[in-house]
């Protein structure tokens, strides 16, 4: 997943490392450690420590300066290294504005005076990065105790354009949720495409979650008021209403999605997109959101996606948190999506 985010985040991280170093080896220059503006008593050390190890590894290479002192980083000593990473994001995939928070807060924290003694330079890099990235991953979405802390039964509807895998991931989350311990009930409410009742019906059979099904071509609203009145009188947690693919700019089938929220009520409505569709599902993501709003965000296809933008963009982009990520064809394919795991991954050992 996002492999090659990860190998281009990693390059960025030693880019930056070894621009810091470059500027402190060359104090005529940008970064200077504060003892060097003055001459060095006998018993000092250099606020830097410049002597590289016998034969540097290419991580120990930008690992090799520590900050004893005070470290000073200008803007010019990181501007190329944060141009280039500007650049591999947004060939990334990663959206403009999302893009921008990311330097302007890596330069925030990098540029400026550093004083954590014993800190490599390539800690306070990784720090850097991993600080932007968090603050644009937003929080997620804990769903299990969104459940836990609301009446039930609670009403999840997804939506979301066509073939992007609304109906497998609601499946997916149908038997997470069993395995979690609730009980679910599925409303068959794409009554529209042919073969998608019996689609959601075989997934269904599969977990062993109750379906409520209408005839094909009839209102998903009437599917989806019964199921959550099927939920009601049988006690059941959780509702998953499943949805015809759409595009928001199809007014009569965004119509459609209104009055199903009407009827249904939802507690919460999921926008599913495909992490592949990169910058595409951030635009589509934003459009839905405006048009019949979007409470969280499910990004399926994970496991063929490796640049990664959509799932770095998307909570920033449409402000709406990233709860699931999918990342396969099987039932277990999903993970809530947790920032602080994914930027540790992407940061490979940080
Ligand atoms: N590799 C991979 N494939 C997925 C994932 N999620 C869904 N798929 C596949 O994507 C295809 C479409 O999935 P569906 O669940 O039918 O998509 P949909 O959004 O319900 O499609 P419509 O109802 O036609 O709008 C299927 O072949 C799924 O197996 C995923 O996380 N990874
Ligand atoms: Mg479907």
């Amino acid at each position: 997943m996002f492999g090659g985010l990860k190998e281009k985040l990693q390059a960025a991280r030693s880019r930056l490392g070894s621009s810091i170093q470059a500027a402190i080896a060359a104090p005529a220059g940008g970064a200077t450690a504060g003892a060097q503006q003055e001459p060095l008593m006998e018993q000092e050390k250099p606020a830097v420590s410049l002597a590289p190890p016998e034969k540097p590894t290419l991580v120990d290479k930008f690992r090799v300066f520590i900050i004893e002192r005070e470290l000073i980083v200008s803007e010019k000593d990181v501007a190329d290294a944060l141009s280039e990473l500007e650049l591999t994001l947004l060939e990334s995939d990663v959206a403009l504005p999302a893009t921008d928070a990311i330097i302007a807060n890596v330069r925030k924290s990098l540029v400026g005076k550093h004083r954590k003694i014993g800190e490599s330079v390539d800690s306070l890099v990784v720090g850097a990065l991993k600080v932007a990235l968090l603050d644009v991953l937003g929080n997620g979405f804990n769903l299990l105790e969104y459940i836990r802390s609301h009446p039930k039964p609670v009403r999840i509807l997804f939506t979301g354009v066509n073939g992007t895998g609304k109906t497998t991931t609601v499946a997916k989350i149908g038997s997470y949720l069993k395995k979690q311990g609730f009980s679910v009930v599925i409303g068959a409410g794409d009554t529209y495409r042919a073969g998608a009742i019996e689609q959601i019906g075989v997934h269904a059979e599969r977990i062993g979650i109750k379906i409520i099904q209408h005839p094909e071509g009839g209102d998903p609203s009437a599917v989806l008021f019964d199921t959550v009145q099927y939920a009601q009188s049988h006690k059941i947690d959780v509702v998953l209403a499943d949805t015809a693919g759409r595009f928001h700019n199809k007014a009569n089938l965004m119509s459609q999605l209104e009055k199903i929220k009407r009827v249904m009520k939802p507690d919460l409505v999921v926008y599913v997109d495909e992490a592949v569709a990169g910058n595409d599902a951030v635009t589509r993501a934003f459009e839905f959101d405006k048009t019949v709003g979007a409470d969280a965000v499910v990004l399926t296809k994970a496991d063929m996606d490796s640049r990664g933008g959509a799932a770095i963009s998307i909570a920033h982009t449409i402000g709406k948190p990233l709860m699931f990520i999918g990342t396969g064809q099987s039932y277990d394919d999903i993970i809530p999506f947790e920032p602080a795991l994914v930027v540790d991954e992407l940061l490979g050992d940080a």
